[in-house]
């Protein structure tokens, strides 16, 4: 199956700057090569910054450029992936996943389900949010939160909550707590991951995307991993995915065989220490992918 290497370098999701840069950093770290090396066909494309007033112009009450936010989950969601292909949407804050996950949602007719891997889980709406920064309502968005009209554009589609597995919590505010627990979105939290290991959810989610003959979308912010092997991420929290654990996400997720789409979020090269967090990156996306020290029977169908 052929993968399109998609750009989209949007930061208005924070305030915080870089993140800009990180479909550039992933392409100097030898994203495509990889791929192609691994015996995919690689194509790019890119989705271009909508003209809007620079970021933190448009600041509106205490909201960071929410018309830059609507104008890029737009710009995003008009994007037809060409069909067959595998897209990895390359970030970019993770306000990209308000658009992405919609697309996704909207190109068949399976059930969609979400793997979300991130310190937080991005729930936020409008109302809720404490930092402003739009990067984290992505969840609350795609999964139908009614909160966002008038604010963002409607979703293209909306994703059931209850298909959703968030794994590697550990900074998730008041209000967020609340809205997991009311829209039923399946959790892991680091605490869980310390207790029974980082497979038992995964196997588990994964088996039900398969009965449900589902697609899946991967959404990785890189503060999912531990800021010791990913310090390029604007919201590091401390406690995050170990690189073996990280890793064996990625080698579980190829050998299912079930991922339809990835997008990589919040790295930001600014920040990066000789490149090491955006290597790790595509090595993790190589595992993802079929890079293996061993090979063994895979466990599909
Ligand atoms: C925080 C940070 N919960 C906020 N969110 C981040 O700003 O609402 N998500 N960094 O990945
Ligand atoms: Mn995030
Ligand atoms: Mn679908
Ligand atoms: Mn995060």
């Amino acid at each position: 199956r052929p993968i399109q290497l998609i750009d989209v370098p949007v930061q208005s999701g924070a305030r915080r700057r870089g993140c800009v840069m990180g479909p550039d950093a992933l392409r100097t770290a030898g994203m495509a090569e990889v791929l192609t090396d691994l015996g995919y066909g690689v194509s790019t494309a890119s989705i271009n910054p909508p003209a809007t007033s620079p970021d933190g112009a448009d600041t509106s009450g205490d909201l960071h450029a929410p018309e830059a936010c609507a104008a890029w989950i737009a710009a995003i969601q008009a994007y037809d992936v060409p069909a067959g292909a595998l897209p990895i949407f390359l970030g970019g804050d993770h306000l990209l996943a308000a658009g992405v996950v919609p697309a996704m949602a909207s190109r068949s007719d399976r059930p969609q389900f979400v793997l979300w891997l991130d310190a937080h889980s991005d729930i936020h709406t409008p109302a809720t949010t404490t930092s402003g920064n739009l990067h984290g309502t992505p969840v609350a968005y795609f999964t139908g939160a009614p909160e966002f009209e008038g604010v963002f554009p409607p979703p293209r589609a909306t994703v059931d909550p209850g298909k959703i597995l968030m794994l590697g919590l550990r900074s998730v505010d008041p209000d967020e707590k609340a809205a997991l627990v009311r829209a039923g979105v399946v959790t892991a939290d680091m605490r869980t991951i310390d207790e029974h290991g980082i497979a038992p959810p995964l196997r588990r989610f994964l088996d039900e995307v398969r009965v449900a003959n589902g697609d899946l979308h991967v959404s990785l912010d890189v503060d999912f991993l531990d800021p010791s092997i990913a310090p390029a991420v604007g919201t590091t929290v401390p406690g995050g995915a170990t690189f073996r654990e990280a890793h064996l996400v990625m080698e579980m997720l190829h050998d299912s065989g079930l991922v339809t789409s990835l997008d990589i979020a919040e790295l930001n090269p600014f920040l990066d220490e000789r490149g090491r967090t955006t290597s790790l990156i595509v090595d993790l996306i190589a595992s993802l992918f079929g890079k293996a020290v061993l090979d063994r029977p895979t466990r599909r169908g």
